[in-house]
């Protein structure tokens, strides 16, 4: 059918084969993949894709305006997400990327946090009212001490400081609070001598900070921070930092310090970034970022796992070696391959923990483990001794002491 439209029979028939394949999809039951590392299981299919959005994002469905039943908006991505579990609603808060380039959240509910994801009826309607931003992306949800829930993101804008680069941003962490996900209140990006992104809200008040060798007590919001050069590079940004601030209705960087560095020739070399809120467990806050490597076909993003201390969440308490997850298979294709990135997690009253990360840029996945898996992980998996006889030793104590389990 090139130029002739449908009739209406037709029409109505295309329709509702198009409602009934896409109720396929959100309905279809996901499984976990066997024979994994023991650390996690990831599941067979996807949870959200542009394909998930809802039908009347996309399509006209009045048959005069729109004939041919064309997508009249197309969808191109669903990623980065952040996730919470409220009032016993397993919920992702999305950032899905039109075919515009543009990104917007979107509130997606699973009745038991893995699969038959659906969107809400409409994106999320973020105010505007600070200095607008061009994109919005990659919220870090967390359910503060003081009641509210806070969406940390990134707004992105151009850099007008450099006119005639049109590809010159800017990256600037935009905070929002809301009770429900429905309604948000924003409040003024957070100042920063330094670009930033990745800035995550940490969830309980920090009461005592050192001031010039002096211990000072008070009660101050945290922020995990990625201070960065450009909006690409970090540059001189070493790691991921740490900053307290009076008041969060106007939150300013004064001081920050780098609590998770990055360093030569790891999965972190070239940059790093907190995920979601970390967890607070009893042996130390446990926490989920990505690192950043180059390699000769760009750049490869990994995630891994890191803890602090629970009196302390500037003091690495343990930090295995390596990356914890990576894409893998189907998972490395997309718009920008070789990227696994996580910015939401839950801890279910159970015990487990949902892991949700996108792949490539384009797709949003889960892996399950637990607390105490991932403790049992952070704990006893070697450090990055940092060089190749470093690993190689490691490797041979581990030989050694199955030898002796063994009896050899
Ligand atoms: O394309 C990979 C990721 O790149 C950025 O992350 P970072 O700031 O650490 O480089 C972000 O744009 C992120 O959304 C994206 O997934």
């Amino acid at each position: 059918m090139h130029n002739q439209t449908m009739n209406s029979e037709r029409y109505n028939e295309k329709v509702k084969a198009l409602r009934e394949h896409h109720e396929a999809l959100l309905a279809r039951r996901n499984e976990p993949i066997e024979w994994g590392n023991g650390i996690y299981e990831k599941y067979r299919y996807p949870i959200l894709t542009a394909e998930h959005t809802p039908l009347e994002w996309r399509y006209d469905f009045s048959e005069q305006d729109n004939p041919y039943l064309m997508q009249r908006i197309m969808m191109n991505a669903v990623m980065n997400s952040g996730a919470i579990k409220l009032n016993g609603r397993y919920l992702l808060v999305c950032r899905v990327e039109g075919a515009d380039r543009k990104s917007f959240f979107a509130v997606a509910e699973s009745p038991n946090g893995i699969d038959q994801w659906r969107f809400w009826d409409e994106p999320v309607t973020m105010p505007e009212d600070v200095i607008p931003a061009t994109n919005v992306y990659d919220m870090r949800l967390t359910q503060h001490e003081d009641g509210w829930i806070y969406g940390v993101f990134c707004a992105e804008r151009h850099d007008d400081a450099q006119p005639g680069n049109l590809s010159a941003a800017t990256a600037t962490a935009a905070i929002a609070r809301t009770r429900d996900l429905i309604t948000w209140e924003r409040l003024p990006d957070l100042k920063s001598r330094s670009q930033q992104r990745n800035v995550v809200l940490h969830p309980e008040y920090i009461h005592t900070q050192i001031v010039n060798g002096k211990c000072v007590n008070g009660k101050w919001y945290a922020l995990y921070t990625r201070p960065q050069d450009g909006f690409i590079d970090t540059g001189s940004g070493g790691g991921i930092g740490w900053a307290l601030v009076n008041d969060i209705t106007h939150a300013e960087v004064k001081e920050e310090i780098i609590i998770n560095a990055r360093h030569y020739h790891t999965i972190q070399e070239v940059k790093n970034g907190e995920g979601p809120a970390p967890l607070k467990t009893q042996k130390g806050w446990l926490h989920l970022a990505h690192g950043v490597r180059g390699t000769a076909d760009g750049l490869r993003y990994v995630l891994y796992l890191y803890m602090t201390a629970l009196d302390d969440p500037t003091r690495v308490i343990a930090q295995p070696g390596g990356w914890f997850l990576v894409p893998e298979g189907q998972e490395y294709l997309g718009d920008v391959m070789n990227v696994a990135f996580s910015n939401g997690w839950i801890l279910d009253d159970d015990g487990r923990v949902l892991i949700y990360y996108a792949t490539a840029d384009t797709r949003m996945h889960v892996a399950v483990s637990s607390l105490d898996r991932l403790i049992d992980y952070c704990l006893h998996t070697p450090e990055d001794g940092l060089t190749t006889s470093a690993s190689v030793e490691t490797i041979k104590q581990l030989i050694a002491k199955n030898r002796k389990t063994q009896g050899q």
